[in-house]
């Protein structure tokens, strides 16, 4: 477990250094406590991109606590915001849902460069060690280098894709995955698509002719639709959280990005304002780089106090 942690910490090491260094500064600064400490508060978290609504409820716990006599020091503030935010992290968490009977199928949706290609490698990797047989279907047929992406990923972790051409119908692609996946019984079928913004109409009634040829083949599918979000725009992947929750059917979450990035608290934003839970963390563009998500760990991990050069 260790190993976990630590990759986790040093992804996140920019957000928890910047987040624990204001809450030190803010504490060791106060002369007097009043609403401008609030404020600085309040900006702080703001600033670490947790969202106005999660900023908000850690305020108002750390002034309950206030007003009962309970800071002392900087770190009961720290303690009473990873309190916070772990009870979010850890609201309606549900694992991935498995079909017993049949391939489980993942479609993958998403704007372009979020990672759902280099996700879908990982994800199918990562399925591959724990024995699993996996099929990958390129169905981002827009662009012709997404093609030779997801294939590169399939040598590279010795999985089959099944492919097209460059602008050939993403559909019938979808449809001879699904063909594969019952003839070679696979455990699993991951579905890349295109990056689709909701503004791009024809890319989005593409989406529900994907789904009606994997339903046609496997009546309960997909067993889960992926949005992948890149973690590190911050407020931006809550935007597209919201945007593609309005589109299609978001069952799961996948943020990716999170190493090197100062932007890990947009995952709580996210977490408190959707029901759906977030199964994947990407921290790298190499195989091994994806982590299930655990709340506590990544609460602890946005706050550990620990020297920020050290690690
Ligand atoms: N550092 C880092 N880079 C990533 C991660 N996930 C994806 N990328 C990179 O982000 C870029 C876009 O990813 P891609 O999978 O092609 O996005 P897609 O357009 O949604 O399929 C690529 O250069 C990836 O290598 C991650 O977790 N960490
Ligand atoms: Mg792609």
């Amino acid at each position: 477990m260790k190993g976990i942690f630590d990759v986790f910490k040093k992804g996140l090491k920019k957000t928890k250094t910047a987040l624990f260094r204001s809450f030190e500064s803010v504490f060791s600064n106060v002369e007097k406590w009043d609403e401008d400490t609030y404020r600085q508060l309040e900006a702080a978290l703001i600033s670490a991109d947790l969202g106005v609504s999660v900023t908000q409820k850690i305020i108002a716990d750390i002034k309950e606590s206030y007003n009962l006599g309970e800071i002392k020091t900087s770190e009961d503030i720290i303690n009473i915001a990873t309190t916070r935010i772990t009870s979010i992290l850890e609201d309606d968490n549900r694992p991935l849902n498995i079909n017993t009977n049949g391939p489980t199928v993942l479609l993958m949706v998403g704007v372009n460069g979020a990672g759902k290609t280099t996700t879908t490698g990982k994800l199918a990797y990562k399925l591959k060690q724990d024995g699993k047989s996996v099929l990958l279907a390129a169905c981002d047929t827009f662009r012709a280098a997404a093609i030779e992406q997801l294939k590169h990923w399939g040598k590279r972790i010795d999985v089959p894709v099944i492919a097209g051409q460059h602008g050939s119908d993403a559909a019938a692609i979808a449809y001879d995955a699904c063909a594969s996946a019952k003839a070679k019984n696979v455990d699993y079928l991951i579905i890349d698509t295109a990056g689709r913004q909701h503004t791009r109409q024809d890319l989005m009634e593409e989406l529900p002719k994907i789904l009606r040829v994997i339903r046609k083949n496997f009546p309960e599918a997909p067993h889960e639709t992926v949005l992948v979000v890149d973690g590190s725009t911050g407020t931006n992947a809550l935007f597209q959280a919201r945007e593609f929750g309005k589109a299609c059917e978001v069952t799961s979450l996948a943020v990716t990005k999170l190493d090197g990035s100062g932007k890990g608290g947009v995952v709580v934003a996210i977490k408190d304002e959707h029901t759906f839970p977030i199964h994947f963390v990407g921290l790298g563009e190499s195989p091994e780089d994806l982590q299930p998500f655990d709340p506590i760990l990544y609460a602890e991990a946005i706050f550990a106090k620990e020297s920020p050069i050290a690690g």
